[in-house]
């Protein structure tokens, strides 16, 4: 297999230490130049400053990455031509020699072969408004169901249908846990009507239930950690924008893998940046809690 391992995360993973993995699409095609490149660098700063590994993964030239360069890091922000891989990608990806950024399913996926338990993103994707009639459902939901990684996100955007992605969710037996919080976070702001599955208020809780369910059963689970108060968006605001957002997706025939990156970049539009600023404090918000879950996974992993 076409799979390079960065040294340092290697040697994390060899020794038991805690290992945060952090997808790439969100770089590629979920923030403009050159907000994505410091996030992806910050990011994985705050990983190591809470005492954890961090490893971006990506593909870069048909190779599958764990861990990537500041220089890989930097093309993947700029570049135009990334392919945006999910689990369906891989193979074209690689077999043609392509550089691909990797989705939440793509990077759940690369983290379950390399042995990586804990990944931070922003958002996951879900069931889209009218999924129903559309089938636009997104791929992260199935690794969530198979995979033994757990995703610390901010919940979703309600460019997403909440209510069905939390059904769909509980059809494939993945619970969604509310760090501190007993309502779903809506990514913008820090709740929404939906009630989480459980609530967990500290990493070392959180790192329990991971390990109790392991034991048992296979399967993701989602950590939804609000965003911060202080970086929270107006509700009213933010939701009229989303509205106007899927109203222009929709008058213009976006469909498919384009439909959640068009809807981004038009909210961002629409906000004047706001939900740019926004984006980036709940990225940072969740790589936080994410390193703290993998220090606690290794303790009670190592059984200290
Ligand atoms: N939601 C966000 N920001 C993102 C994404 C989702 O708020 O960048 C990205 C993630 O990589 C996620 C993907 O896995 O979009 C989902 O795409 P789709 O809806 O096409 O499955
Ligand atoms: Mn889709």
């Amino acid at each position: 297999m076409r799979i390079d391992v960065k040294q340092e995360v290697l040697d994390a993973l060899n020794e038991g230490r805690g290992v945060v993995a952090l997808e790439s699409t969100i770089i590629s095609h979920g923030m403009p130049y050159p907000e994505n490149y410091e996030m992806a660098k910050k990011v994985e700063q705050i990983i190591r400053d809470n005492g954890a590994t961090p490893a971006t993964i990506a593909i870069i030239d048909g190779v599958i990455k764990v861990g990537l360069e500041e220089d890989e890091l930097l093309y993947l922000s700029q570049a135009k031509n990334v392919l945006k891989v999910s689990k369906r990608d891989f193979g074209y990806c690689v077999s043609k020699n392509l550089t691909g950024a990797t989705t939440v399913s793509g990077t759940m996926i690369v983290a379950d072969l390399v042995g990586i338990y804990v990944f931070a993103t922003g958002g996951i994707g879900g069931v889209h408004r009218e999924g129903e009639n559309t089938f636009d459902i997104s791929r992260d939901l199935e690794e969530l169901a198979n995979l033994n990684v757990a995703v610390v996100c901010a919940g979703a955007k309600s460019i997403l249908d909440l209510g069905l992605t939390l059904e769909y969710l509980e059809t494939k037996g993945v619970e969604v846990i509310g760090y501190k919080t007993d309502k779903l976070p809506a990514f913008f702001t820090r709740s929404s009507e939906f009630n989480v599955t459980h609530r967990l208020d500290t990493p070392k809780e959180i790192a329990e239930l991971l390990d109790a369910k392991w034991q048992m059963i296979d399967g993701g689970v989602v950590v939804a950690n609000p965003i911060p108060e202080k970086d929270s968006l107006d509700e009213k605001m933010i939701n009229k924008i989303i509205d106007d957002a899927l109203i222009e997706a929709k008058e213009k025939g976006i469909s498919g893998k384009e439909t959640t990156p068009f809807l981004l970049a038009k909210v961002k539009e629409l906000t004047k940046g706001k939900s740019l600023e926004a984006n980036l404090a709940l990225v940072y918000n969740n790589a936080k809690v994410a390193a703290q879950i993998a220090k606690e996974l290794e303790k009670v992993s190592n059984n200290e």
